[in-house]
């Protein structure tokens, strides 16, 4: 950075304020810098080279300090904090082992956009490089993980380098970014001054889109007969939600979403077609390969959306507004390009684009998709079925109660079967796909909000990976509610095998724990079901208990495709090889049928 110019007059003026100050110690400016952010609460585990920060922070009339078991469950709940809330999640963890605990929990907020503040402690700067005890370069081993990096070498930058930090985090395209601070410089002194400025060199975020594209997008729009908006994460985090709707509302035009923008759009509006991809709805697939013109908002063209990238939507023109240029033109060809704040660029459509009069007939064909595909399950007499589970949940949850999940098939579940209509409702790792996200997730959802309902719905084995939050939610009174769908399987890796492996079973069968005992064992409220009939006064005692609770549902894994995320669309083939059933393909469905695709 440019130094900055100081007059000399200017100069004196702050030695005299100086000499009026008290001195700080570094851990002292640490968190009265994360004060000056709007930091209302970090998750962070200690250790030696942290722990003069916490001493700081036990100081704090500000800043909750909230300790999870683990620090990729610090991480996750920072997530979780900042997913609901979009204000930037602080976690904080000591060098080495701490600091590398932290990797998984940056690498989600990387990779789904989330604003992320990952403080570490660091051996003292005179050691470095001396391979000291519990030294990890872990500016070094994040370098590919963070949006950005600091690794503080005066005291005196602190002030300036923790404002930087939350403004690169939260403005732009959202991500994580990583303090790391020599255990020396916490325990140093100085009159700081807190003083802050932004001047990043190199980071200037344009938020603005060109008008002429806008136009452009506009024509483009007007003409289409068969057009598509595919609207993703992008929407939630520029805040677009309300423009979103209205811009739907005006011209009329069918929307899918991606897991990352579930909640930007009311899926239970006729104009929703849900989720699309790999387990999206059929009929999301098939419209979005039928469109002549895709409108993508916010959205990354990811591998699990287009499948076989060559023969994705062969009919359409592209319009893509992103904020991060590199999105653009990154894995599809693009007729519009628009860069620039997606809220923005939806503000500035609404205020040119007419409602459209040609797509009737459009608008009624994927209808007709939407009928002739539904998402559905069978229920059974003597097992629970988990999306009856997901569906009972939702009919007795808050109307604005957040959801968290784990990764596997019961987040697809989730994702095909609660209808969201919020954003920020629905907490899911869904670039990374990290198992162990959904309980801590939910801790730092509920943690930002603690009138609301938190649910977390998730698989036995990702409720293993971080099980130790229970912890957490029983001495910090988090109350969030834990829905275990737990088949004794690693029930997505086993639908692969059944698929593509021949049912060989490769580590896939974890076998069967009791949740409730191990909630118990933490002092955690919870009950055992596994009878269909139990399941609604199960979810009602679990939704009246006060504090956090576990309810374990046990089902058999099943290896027919009823126990299988259906739809599928294998990992690189087009929508045309849509798994519908045991028996069908959408290709040889629609061949007996005599459709031509
Ligand atoms: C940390 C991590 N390790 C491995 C995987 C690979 N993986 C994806 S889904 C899955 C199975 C998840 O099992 P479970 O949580 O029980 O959910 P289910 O699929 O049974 O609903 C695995 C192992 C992953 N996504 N994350």
């Amino acid at each position: 950075m440019a130094p900055r110019q100081t007059s000399s007059k200017k100069i004196i003026a702050i030695d005299k304020a100086k000499k009026s100050q008290k001195p700080m110690k570094g851990r002292e400016v640490i968190v009265k810098s994360l004060e000056n952010e709007g930091c209302e609460v970090l998750f962070g585990y200690p250790g030696g080279t942290s722990m003069e920060i916490h001493q700081a922070l036990t100081l704090s009339k500000k800043i909750r300090m909230v300790l999870p078991r683990h620090e990729q469950g610090g991480a996750f709940a920072a997530g979780g904090y900042a997913r609901s809330t979009g204000k930037p999640g602080v976690c904080m963890a000591t060098s080495g082992p701490g600091a590398t605990n932290l990797l998984t929990g940056i690498m989600d907020a990387k990779l789904d956009s989330i604003p992320l503040i990952a403080i570490t402690g660091q051996v003292p700067s005179t050691v470095m490089g001396s391979d000291a005890f519990q030294e990890a370069d872990v500016v070094g081993a994040t370098f590919p993980l963070v949006k950005h990096s600091y690794l503080v070498q005066n005291i005196n930058d602190i002030p300036q380098i923790i404002h930087e930090a939350f403004h690169i985090a939260s403005t732009g395209r959202p991500g994580p970014v990583l303090i790391d601070i020599p255990k020396n410089i916490q325990q140093q002194e100085t009159i700081p001054d807190f003083k802050v400025s932004l001047d990043i060199p190199g980071y200037k975020p344009n938020l603005k889109p060109a008008p002429q594209q806008i136009k452009k997008a506009a024509h483009f729009i007007h003409e289409a007969k068969r057009p598509i908006i595919y609207a993703g994460g992008g929407i939630i985090a520029s805040g677009a939600s309300e423009e979103l709707r209205k811009f739907v509302r005006k011209t009329g035009i069918p929307i899918t979403n991606t897991v990352m923008g579930l909640g930007s759009y009311p899926m239970d509006d006729p104009l929703s077609l849900h989720m699309l991809g790999m387990h999206g709805a059929v009929y999301a697939n098939i419209a979005i390969n039928h469109a002549d013109l895709v409108i993508a908002l916010g959205v990354r063209f990811d591998d699990r959306v287009t499948g076989k990238l060559a023969e994705f939507c062969p009919d359409a023109k592209f319009i893509h507004v992103d904020i991060d240029p590199s999105e653009i033109n990154k894995n599809i060809a693009i007729d519009v390009p628009v860069q620039g704040d997606v809220r923005q660029a939806l503000k500035m459509l609404n205020d040119i684009v007419e409602p459209k009069k040609n797509i009737e007939p459009w608008v009624q064909q994927v209808n007709g998709w939407k009928k002739e595909f539904p998402l559905s399950y069978q229920l059974e007499d003597q097992a629970i079925v988990p999306q009856h589970v997901i569906t009972e949940a939702q009919k007795m949850a808050e109307d604005d109660a957040v959801v968290s999940v784990g990764v596997g098939q019961h987040q697809m579940w989730v994702a095909q079967f609660w209808r969201f209509h919020s954003p920020r409702t629905f907490l899911s790792s869904s670039g990374l796909g990290a198992m162990g996200f959904g309980l801590p997730a939910a801790m730092g959802a509920q943690v930002a909000h603690p009138d609301r309902q938190v649910i977390n719905i998730d698989g036995d084995g990702s409720f293993l990976m971080n099980i130790q939050e229970l912890q957490t939610l029983k001495i910090e009174n988090i109350p969030v509610k834990n829905i275990v769908l737990n088949n004794a399987h690693l029930g997505m890796v086993a639908q692969w095998e059944d698929r593509f492996y021949k049912s060989l079973r490769g580590h896939t069968f974890i076998g069967d724990a009791d949740f409730a005992e191990i909630a118990d064992a933490f002092g955690v409220a919870g009950e055992t079901i596994r009878k269909p009939e139990e399941v609604k006064p199960a979810l009602k005692r679990m939704f009246k208990h006060k504090g956090p609770y576990v309810l374990d549902v046990k089902y058999p894994y099943n290896d027919q495709s009823h126990g299988h995320v259906i739809p599928m669309i294998p990992s690189g083939h087009t929508y045309l090889d849509t798994i519908l059933d045991q028996t069908y393909n959408l290709r040889e469905y629609w061949k007996e049928k005599g459709i031509e695709p």
